[in-house]
């Protein structure tokens, strides 16, 4: 029998394969899919977070990790989306320009997928013209950046200003996150909302809405 402690493991050691017999069997027990989630997947891909920085893992190692994790989210993606749910909100999501990181964006979108709102992703790299586009074409409520990198923070401002100067900024509410990323950055450029973590992204989202 799998427990989270081995699937945490095997996120580690990029094991894919093992990683989705483990999710099938722990879903098989009965166990909760948020709880697969973050006591299995997101506890191993933590771990490796902690040794890349520390040398101790290259980026090989990292993307197999990444990979893992990915393939144990799909399987349990369809458990925590209320897909038959009415939604209550439109989300845009994205990982800003020159970014590619998207592993917790994608889950950042899965658990508001979770919570009834709908999700339109559009990915890693997308350019601040791309999102302005999505914006006037989807109308969604709110509009949620990623950026795991310092160099790429400036691009969540970049598309605030694009919103102010094409007269839009009044018609979104903008929700930042991502490692670097703090309520102090929030606020300096203007944004809505900051959330730490992926289940604090949707409290967050959840208030926005209530407060249109
Ligand atoms: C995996 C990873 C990669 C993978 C990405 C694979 C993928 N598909 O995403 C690969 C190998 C490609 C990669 C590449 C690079 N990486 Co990298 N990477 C990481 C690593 C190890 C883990 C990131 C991760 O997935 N964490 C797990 C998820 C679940 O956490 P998270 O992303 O923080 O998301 C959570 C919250 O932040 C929040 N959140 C995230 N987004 C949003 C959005 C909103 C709206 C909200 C509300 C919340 C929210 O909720 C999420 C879930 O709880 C981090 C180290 C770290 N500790 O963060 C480095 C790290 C981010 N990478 C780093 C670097 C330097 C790079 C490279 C430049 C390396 C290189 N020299 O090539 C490249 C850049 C490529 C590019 N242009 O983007 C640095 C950044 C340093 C900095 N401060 O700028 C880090 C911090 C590592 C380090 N300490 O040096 N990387």
């Amino acid at each position: 029998m799998a427990n989270y402690e081995e699937l945490a493991k095997s996120v580690i050691e990029g094991q894919k394969d093992q990683v989705l017999d483990q999710v099938k069997s722990l879903i098989a027990a009965g166990n909760n899919p948020l709880e697969i989630v973050n006591e299995g997947l997101i506890a191993g891909m933590n771990v490796v977070g902690v040794r890349f920085k520390a040398g101790e893992m290259y980026v090989p190692e990292v993307l197999m990790a990444a990979k893992s994790m990915s393939g144990g989210l799909e399987l349990v993606k369809p458990l925590i989306s209320a897909a038959d749910q009415k939604s209550k909100g439109k989300i845009l999501l994205g990982t800003v320009k020159g970014d590619l990181h998207d592993i917790g964006k994608n889950l950042v979108g899965m658990l508001i997928e979770s919570g009834g709102l709908e999700v339109i992703n559009m990915g890693v790299d997308v350019p601040t013209e791309d999102f302005i586009d999505a914006i006037i074409e989807h109308e969604p409520d709110i509009v949620a950046l990623s950026a795991l990198l310092t160099t790429t923070m400036p691009a969540m401002q970049d598309v605030i200003e694009m919103l102010e100067d094409e007269d839009l900024r009044g018609k979104v509410k903008v929700i930042i996150g991502g490692a670097p990323v703090s309520q102090e950055y929030a606020d300096t450029i203007g944004a809505d909302g900051y959330a730490p973590d992926a289940g604090s992204a949707v409290e967050l989202c959840k208030r926005l809405l209530a407060s249109k």
